[in-house]
């Protein structure tokens, strides 16, 4: 009886919610028919060393400032180049690029506030710079910080803080991170877009009230973005191919893209290419992963075209409001024809497991206050900090089962090593062999994944809806 109250009240603050989206979008809809603004692309930080086997930066974290809506200026945290005079905070962050083998050397300064790391989401690197609370101390206000590690591995990945990450990610604190390497792929264009949403007041500030609705789904947002910007437009060359690389880095919004007319040719994930690539007319994107598509822009559309966010059913009886365009896409002059892609994206590798493969539970579950205050969330009845780590020798192989609560879906972290789902319910994936260091577990569901633990070091595990790993959903990997 209590359960069917508290749905009760989250439809009625999710209405409230709906209503705020579409006012919003009649706002944004008034001033643009023709104006819309070109989607700007991450500014790459400046390599201040001039050994092109290391990439040395200057990033900043500070207070900026944001127009989510035009005109109406919002408080936001935001990193900066550190090593350009008068650089100003941008949301997202500045791209960090490397080539795969460079050494990485990251000169932090913490103008924030309060204390901060950052967390490298999806590079392998030794344990003491993964940039979380328990790998290292966590940066006081005013404070600096040296992280120095080798880009192994090539592909998409992103940065982040990982302390209170719901609040500093949500305020704006979230960059692109890019290794280039491995195959070539010739694209007439390579970008990376950041997906986010923000929940908005109508004075265009970010509402920093958080409800019960709020820490069950992530902070939903009434504003979507496609690198920080609401309803930009990017134009494409015509007859061309295109390398879109997507990060999801809201809270706890599900993004499932759709680009009418055009498919997506998956060549990667979180991990880098995948061996071979697969074609869908949508794709979902969990918070916290990445997907790497090819799109053939060879059939000029009939009409407008919008890439759009359309209905993913994520658990909690969340209402469909309909398609949600993200970003305007437009034909332009013809560009270079599309070129043969490798059949071979990368040579296929396995996790060395077998049938005596130790497997390990983790059953995550969300608990409502009876009260009808907010939720929490446990991982084997644990509630993070509280919980007993998990422990291991390094080099170990180990399955683990994830179980997610029947009533919503958790995409889930781990840091510093990639994996691979090997089921679903005992359902092989369609696509073998990619690396994931994130994955949605789909709610009522055990999924299934082989993984070799190493590096040494404290790593954690979470639920990437930042709002539940803040609230208990986060385990700790010791690896000795
Ligand atoms: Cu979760």
């Amino acid at each position: 009886m209590r359960k069917l109250a508290l749905y009760v009240s989250h439809r009625e603050i999710r209405v409230i919610s709906l209503l705020a989206f579409v006012l919003l979008g009649v706002l944004s809809a008034c001033s643009d028919a023709g104006l819309r603004t070109t989607l700007p692309a991450p500014i790459p930080l400046t390599d201040i060393n001039p050994d092109p086997n290391i990439v040395e930066v200057q990033l900043v974290a500070a207070p900026a400032s944001k127009e989510y809506l035009p005109g109406k200026a919002a408080a936001v945290w935001a990193y900066r180049d550190g090593a350009k005079p008068g650089s100003v905070g941008t949301v997202p962050g500045p791209l960090l690029q490397a080539n795969q083998g460079n050494l990485i050397i990251v000169h932090f300064r913490n103008e924030l506030p309060v204390a901060t790391t950052i967390h490298w989401h999806g590079l392998r690197l030794p344990g003491n710079q993964d940039g979380t609370p328990i790998s290292q101390t966590a940066i006081p206000a005013g404070g600096t910080y040296e992280y120095r590690f080798t880009a192994v591995d090539p592909g998409s990945f992103w940065y982040h803080p990982h302390i209170e990450g719901n609040e500093q990610v949500e305020k704006g604190l979230y960059a692109p991170f890019i290794v280039h390497g491995g195959a070539t792929l010739n694209t007439a264009a390579d970008r990376y877009l950041v997906l986010d949403d923000v929940k908005l007041g109508g004075d265009g500030k970010l509402d920093e009230k958080v409800d019960p609705l709020d820490v069950m789904l992530g902070r939903p947002g009434n504003v979507l973005l496609v690198n920080g910007m609401q309803g930009g437009r990017l134009e494409v060359g015509s007859w061309t191919q295109e390398r879109w690389r997507f990060v999801n880095s809201s809270n706890g919004r599900y993004f499932n893209l759709r680009l009418p007319e055009h498919e997506f040719y998956i060549v990667g994930w979180d991990g880098g290419l995948l061996p071979v690539p697969y074609v869908q007319d949508s794709l979902l994107i969990a918070p916290g992963e990445r997907y790497e598509v090819l799109i053939n822009f060879e059939h000029p559309p009939s009409g407008r075209l919008a890439l759009q966010n359309i209905y993913y059913d994520r658990g909690h009886n969340v209402p469909d409001p309909g398609p949600q365009d993200l970003l305007e896409v437009i034909y332009g002059p013809a560009g270079p024809p599309p070129s043969p892609l490798p059949t071979v994206l990368r040579k296929p590798s396995t996790v060395p497991f077998n049938s005596k493969t130790l497997v390990r539970p983790f059953v995550l579950k969300e608990q409502e206050d009876p009260a009808g205050g907010a939720a929490n969330f446990s991982i084997n009845g644990q509630r993070w900090p509280d919980i007993t780590p998990v422990e291991a020798k390094s080099g170990a192989v180990e399955i683990w089962e994830i179980e997610a609560n029947p009533e919503m879906d958790h995409p889930f972290h781990l840091h510093g090593m990639f994996f691979q789902v090997l089921s679903v319910n005992g359902v092989p994936p369609v696509v073998p062999w990619g690396w994931k260091d994130t994955v949605n577990v789909p709610r009522g569901s055990k999924l299934r994944f082989a993984v070799q633990l190493d590096p040494p070091g404290r790593w954690v595990f979470h639920c990437h809806i930042l709002e539940h790993a803040e609230r208990g959903m986060m385990g700790e990997l010791v690896i000795r």
